[in-house]
């Protein structure tokens, strides 16, 4: 053979173990289950989804320090003299998502989330006496398009643009029923939200790669004439399938949010504990989720992730979160 010959084969051969076309069966043709709207369907294909996750926050943090109950007792700056009278001590959070594909063509596919949330919080005053309230009920309503934009043998991208409804509650009150609850235990935002995005999936033969880039803006103010902080979450994952029904996954997740413009109109707070007060409502934080997604092969899919914060930074006093687990199932025809 002529070494042109020998030459052309050779690079024919190493650009056919480099080729590899997108398998949408693959466990990790899913990304990490905290991920939401992260991946296309074919034209005619549903898919039906529910998602627990259970989130603990544990303790008070200002900045990206612990601190103790008592710096919002004795912290005299926000109130003329007096610290706040309550510090939120523990809060926990489950919430339940369903949700529904449907892609009409190949270009396009619809999502609908619906949310459920429960939220319980303990709160110390400066006597050391515990009070607790809580909040139950379904969350804002979400309605997304995701328009692919970018395909090629192995890697794929789309836009998303959804809007979020004023479903969910923003008037949950606390036990007594005499005052409405703070903003981080009301349901909703009580506006509608815009919630632009974009994501890039890549897959290469033993192992595959995403990410995504999520924003909510809000749109005016709500009955209660406030609106919560605007807010961008991006997501790089990675995950390798251990055989055809098992993938590993690592996520790297960082969001940033803002804090409230305007005033809860119905209750007074802002002297009385943090989560009353519309200037401790933003942060920063970066988490490192680990799971694993399953597929079963008859269109079922399971995954979890569990989720730690590596780095926490807030406006004012707030919760220190501690961990999240995320359990999902999935299923499409
Ligand atoms: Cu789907």
């Amino acid at each position: 053979m002529k070494k042109n010959t020998i030459l052309i084969l050779a690079v024919m051969t190493a650009l056919n173990l480099n080729a590899h076309e997108y398998s949408s069966a693959r466990p990790d043709s899913h990304a990490p289950i905290n991920v939401m709207g992260d991946h296309t369907h074919n034209a005619g294909e549903w898919m039906v989804s529910y998602r627990y996750s259970y989130m603990e926050m544990n303790g008070l943090m200002n900045g990206d320090s612990s601190v103790p109950s008592s710096a919002v007792h004795n912290d005299s700056t926000f109130s003329a003299g007096a610290g706040m009278r309550k510090a939120p001590t523990k809060m926990d959070m489950h919430m339940q998502m369903l949700g529904i594909m449907h892609a009409p063509t190949d270009e396009w596919t619809l999502m609908l989330m619906l949310m459920h949330h429960e939220k319980s919080m303990d709160s110390v005053n400066n006597a050391d006496a515990v009070t607790s309230s809580e909040s139950e009920g379904w969350g804002d309503v979400r309605f997304s398009g995701m328009r692919k934009f970018y395909e090629t043998e192995d890697a794929k991208a789309h836009f998303t643009i959804g809007l979020s409804l004023p479903t969910g509650a923003i008037d949950e009150k606390n036990a007594a029923g005499t005052r409405t609850l703070g903003y981080p235990m009301q349901l909703g935002s009580g506006t509608f939200d815009l919630l632009p995005g974009v994501t890039y999936l890549k897959q290469a033969e033993t192992w595959s790669w995403g990410a995504q880039a999520h924003g909510t803006i809000r749109l005016g103010d709500n009955d209660h004439d406030y609106t919560l902080g605007n807010r961008l979450d991006t997501h790089l994952w990675t995950q390798k399938p251990m055989n055809d029904h098992l993938s590993l996954g690592a996520r790297l997740h960082s969001a940033v949010w803002g804090n409230v413009d305007g005033q809860d109109n119905t209750t007074n707070m802002r002297s009385m504990m943090p989560g009353g007060r519309e200037d401790m409502q933003g942060g920063f934080v970066t988490c490192l989720g680990l799971g694993a997604n399953y597929t079963l092969g008859n269109g079922h899919r399971l995954a979890f992730e569990f989720v730690k914060p590596l780095y926490q930074n807030y406006d004012g006093y707030q919760m220190e979160r501690d961990w999240t687990l995320t359990l999902g199932w999935q299923y499409a025809w």
